[in-house]
């Protein structure tokens, strides 16, 4: 599956391989927690060696080293490596690292402040509950860190635009400058809610907090998130796979509409998260979640696009009929290792999306939420399709970028599978227990998983005990993974001129139209969309709020001072 080479420079490759490799360890310690959360629900222990009998130290843990620390790295990591590639041009060195540096130091800091029990919040960090200064420092830092990294591409891109004057721009670096995007409008009201609400209020500066402010800001920046955390996974689709599966992209203009289209709607949705919360008026959860169906399409199209794309590749494969493309796929290729991450995360975003309209819908939104359902959802999403891809593309990068061939490449062609079965049995019993009113984030081993206890449901057990099931295959997945990749970071190197290079797609059909060849009026759009849906949001919420709240922890009804 190779393609054009590229030569980046020492340094760059050590960043890029430290951007990899440092989360990937952090990640083993989050998937570690993963594992010990669905233990303790099920009442299976009641404390583990790393975190204690700590349930929510353990589930920020969790939450903050998966969604939010990995996938910062590896989206800023896979930008690092696919812009400069797409477009033939060298990365400033001193900027790259700059923002390295800042991403690691702020997330040791993170990571330390939720290790030591001084930041037990969970990865909304949702006040009143509240953390040590240096939590929210430490995000910031991160943020920060990945913002300073776009100061390479702007430049760089502008720079190529002026010397390749009507050539369009690559698909990679479309989609990459989507998920960039949408990352910078979002994290500014997570900015403003973290350095004038949250931090003056750890600090002790100010002693109440508006909660429901606060959440609206964290809502605003949240929805977004996880389309930060899908879009680099949508490159990998569009770019990567139709080539690796043996065809080609379909319609490279479907691929262009998709990511523009995410510019436009990623945003304005955040109220849907808080359809069950009281200060936002009706009307204005109505607009959110009219939204929240426009920003669904994008993924609708890609659905079509992708399965065109495979229909295309099988057929030239020799698949015959209405199906037979199907099973004429690279599933179990050992040299095609990868298409195995990015076909599994397809086929579970089957289900995260049809869950994700489901939410999306008031009325059912009200029987789902803070249940167990949501985290059925949100892992068959973010740790589906999400955390496959970027385990596929972290692999793939490292062995690019440290100039080494995979190794245990049976443990990582399989290990996507493996993954695969185990989740769709967890998210499956978080799901229809959670129907049943299982609710979301308690530590049920001390309640309905104990048959002393008044809220023990017995119905529920069944569903909890598949989550543990699902979870510990889960876990064998990701070490068969975690071997594969450490073993391949401290194999010996390959003989010759390190050369990075990438499977990229030729399109079928269609050229770009020429509305589809600026970012600017998607960007203009999406502003106007953002004003006019949040605007009465925020009034409403200031108006119907008064007074605030001082902080609490988890293990204490009575606030922290
Ligand atoms: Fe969501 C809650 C609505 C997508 C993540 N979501 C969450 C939370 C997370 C999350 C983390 O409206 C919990 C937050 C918390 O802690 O409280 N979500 C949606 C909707 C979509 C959606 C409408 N969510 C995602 C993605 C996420 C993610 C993506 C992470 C990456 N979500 C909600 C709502 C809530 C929510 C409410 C609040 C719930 C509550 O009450 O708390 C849509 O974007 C989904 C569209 C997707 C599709 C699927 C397309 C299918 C594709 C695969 C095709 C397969 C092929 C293979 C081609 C329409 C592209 C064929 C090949 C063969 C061989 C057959």
């Amino acid at each position: 599956m190779s393609e054009e080479a590229f030569r980046f420079s020492k340094s760059n490759r050590t960043l890029i391989a430290v951007l990899l490799i440092i989360p990937m360890v952090l990640l083993f310690i989050g998937v570690y927690g993963g594992l010990m959360q669905t233990l303790f629900r099920a009442g299976i222990i009641q404390s583990d060696p790393f975190v204690g009998g700590d349930y929510y130290k353990g589930l920020t843990f969790h939450g903050v080293l998966n969604a939010i620390v990995f996938t910062t790295f590896f989206a800023v990591a896979f930008a690092n490596a696919l812009i400069p590639y797409s477009l033939k041009k060298a990365l400033n060195s001193k900027v790259a690292w700059t923002s390295g540096i800042l991403m690691l130091v702020g997330s040791v800091m993170a990571a330390i402040m939720t290790m030591i029990g001084e930041a037990t919040v969970l990865y909304t960090f949702y006040p009143p509950l509240k953390a040590h200064p240096l939590f929210y420092i430490g995000l910031t830092l991160l943020v920060v860190g990945s913002w300073v990294a776009s100061a390479n591409w702007v430049p760089m891109y502008l720079t190529w635009r002026k010397e390749n004057p009507g050539k369009k721009t690559p698909m990679a670096v479309v989609g990459l400058f989507t998920t960039f995007i949408v990352w910078f409008i979002a994290t500014l009201a997570v900015a403003v809610e973290i350095l004038f609400m949250l931090l003056p209020w750890s600090l002790g500066l100010v002693d109440e907090i508006n909660v429901m402010l606060a959440r609206t800001l964290f809502w605003f920046f949240g929805h977004p998130l996880v389309y930060f955390w899908l879009l680099p996974a949508y490159v990998m689709y569009y770019v990567f796979m139709p080539k690796i599966s043996g065809g080609k992209l379909y319609s490279d203009m479907a691929g262009r509409l998709v990511f523009m289209m995410f510019v436009v709607f990623s945003i304005p949705v955040g109220t849907h998260h808080q359809y069950m919360d009281p200060a936002i008026s009706s009307q204005w959860k109505l607009l959110h979640g009219i939204f929240t169906f426009a920003v669904a399409l994008p993924s609708l199209i890609t659905a079509f696009t992708l399965a065109a794309s495979l229909e295309y590749s099988g057929k030239k494969n020799g698949g015959k009929g209405l199906f037979g493309w199907m099973w004429k796929q690279p599933y179990f290729d050992k040299e095609k290792w990868f298409f195995a991450y990015l076909i599994t995360g397809l086929l579970i975003f089957i289900f995260g999306g049809i869950g994700g309209i489901i939410n999306a819908s008031y009325q059912m939104n009200t029987i789902v939420h803070n249940t167990a359902w949501v985290p059925g959802h949100f892992h068959l999403t973010v740790a589906g399709p999400v955390m496959l891809a970027f385990l596929g593309g972290s692999l793939y990068l490292i062995s690019q970028f440290m100039n080494k061939e995979v190794r245990l490449k049976t443990w990582a062609l399989f290990s996507p599978y493996i993954y695969t079965i185990g989740l769709l049995i967890m998210s499956y019993g978080l799901k229809i227990g959670g129907l049943m009113g299982m609710p979301r984030r308690t530590n049920t081993g001390a309640s309905y998983a104990n048959p002393d206890s008044i809220l023990y449901q017995a119905d529920w057990m069944v569903y909890i005990n598949l989550t543990v099931v699902g979870g510990v295959i889960m876990f064998i997945g990701i070490v068969m993974y975690i071997a594969s990749f450490f073993t391949t970071v401290f194999s010996k190197s390959k003989e010759g001129e390190p050369v990075v290079t990438f499977p990229i797609s030729e399109p079928l059909h269609d050229e770009p139209a020429p509305w589809l060849r600026n970012f600017k009026p998607y960007i203009v759009i999406a502003i106007i969309l953002i004003v006019l849906s949040y605007t009465p949001v925020i009034y409403d919420v200031l108006q119907a709020t008064y007074g605030g709240s001082p902080p609490f922890s988890p293990d204490s009804p009575v606030p922290l001072r």
